[in-house]
């Protein structure tokens, strides 16, 4: 008797671990049939700008609103900016630190996060600001910062200000803490709701409070603002960038699955993978497509489009197939479509994705990859900043 339990239990565990192998084989993957970036719900086919900003936009807007990310609440009652004084700058040469506490208030309740900001000493102002959103936990030592994911001395010193902040300081990356926040400080009804609240959102939400922090300081150029993000934050940077259109670049750095990668390739990260292990990122409704990304009314390659003509810039490691690199640079290859189709850019990706051989630096639009492993680098950092320089 025992033994039969005992082979229940191991068909269970291997039928179990067949379903979670990853695909890594291009033959594996299925044959693609993409929504039409270009086709309203109507049947109208959209052409032009406006068509495209009154139909076509919010539409797909709405569509990742729903059944992938989750709203991002843009309303609360007040705001306001305190500087603390508790870290030692770690360049006082070349930068001011400004360590800002935001507190919002909405409904009586009220929430305070913390950005740590650069601020050129010379140079001239004011001064265009690059914002990464760090899902890196506080430095248990008290750095504000890890030179390579975060440079700041090499920001600095190209006349950047720059900032960033923790994401758990507004919703812990946990299952089971991530209401601990802002979710249930300040947003409670977003609780339950299939396409309330998450993580990702709650991360977004406090990218666009340090841009209202920016928006005011008379030392900052937020006409020249870059978002940044690696990975889970890079996914959530593209998502921001669609809500709030005061971001001039986006750049998303291996943000595969539910980010630049396309969900119907099944390749490496598939939806059910992520949704299993990070249930508190995405909507909940993002988890009706689990092995069932067929039904998708969407991909990621309508992404970019929301956040167009604003620049876009995605990059992939070569060894980091678990984000499916050439999934990425579709995404984008065929995002860029809204680029040049309606907005007029030169945005066409004439390479296929195997005959790559270095960065593909377009009017507003932009990729590399490098060799390597999963990570944000000084190597992704400088080719990014070519990028910046002929896109701000
Ligand atoms: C992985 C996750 C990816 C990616 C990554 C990261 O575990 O599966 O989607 O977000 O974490 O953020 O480093």
């Amino acid at each position: 008797m025992k033994s039969a339990w005992i082979w229940i239990f191991t068909l269970i565990s291997l039928t179990a671990m067949a379903q979670q192998e990853p695909n890594y084989e291009e033959s594996k993957v299925p044959a693609l049939v993409l929504p039409d970036i270009f086709l309203s719900e109507k049947g109208k086919w959209i052409r032009t700008q406006e068509d495209w900003e009154s139909i076509r936009r919010p539409e797909i807007f709405r569509m990742f609103e729903s059944e992938v990310y989750g709203k991002i609440p843009k309303d609360f009652d007040s705001m306001e900016f305190d500087l603390a004084q508790e870290t030692p700058n770690p360049y006082p040469e070349i930068a001011e630190l400004e360590e800002v506490d935001i507190t919002v208030k909405r409904n009586g309740k009220s929430h305070t996060l913390r950005i740590n900001l650069f601020l050129p000493k010379t140079g001239s102002k004011p001064f265009p600001v690059i914002l990464l959103i760090n899902y890196q936990p506080k430095y248990l030592d008290g750095r504000l910062n890890q030179e390579g994911f975060w440079p700041v001395k090499e920001l600095i010193e190209r006349g950047f200000a720059t900032a960033s902040f923790h994401a758990e300081t507004v919703a812990p990356d946990k299952a089971e803490t991530y209401q601990n926040g802002i979710i249930s400080t300040l947003y409670p009804e977003q609780i339950g709701q299939a396409d309330g609240l998450k993580a990702f959102g709650a991360w977004g939400w406090a990218a666009m409070r340090a841009m209202d922090y920016f928006e005011q300081h008379p030392k900052i150029d937020s006409k020249k603002s870059i978002l940044v993000g690696h990975s889970r934050t890079g996914k959530t940077a593209l998502w921001t960038s669609a809500n709030d259109p005061r971001w001039t670049i986006t750049y998303a750095n291996e943000s595969g699955c539910g980010g630049a990668a396309l969900s119907k390739r099944k390749y490496g990260e598939t939806v059910e993978a992520i949704n299993r292990r990070f249930p508190y990122w995405f909507a909940d409704n993002f988890r009706k497509y689990n092995e069932r990304e067929e039904e998708l009314p969407l991909d990621q390659h309508m992404l970019p489009g929301l956040i167009a003509p604003r620049a876009v810039y995605y990059s992939s490691a070569r060894e980091d197939r678990w984000a499916d690199p050439k999934g990425e640079y579709l995404g984008l290859s065929l995002g860029s479509r809204v680029f040049s189709e309606i907005y007029g850019k030169k945005a066409v990706f004439e390479q296929e994705f195997e005959e790559l051989k270095g960065p593909v630096h377009l009017e507003s639009v932009g990729y590399h990859i490098r060799e390597g492993k999963h990570d944000l680098t000084w190597e992704d950092w400088r080719i990014f900043l070519e990028f910046v320089a002929e896109n701000l």
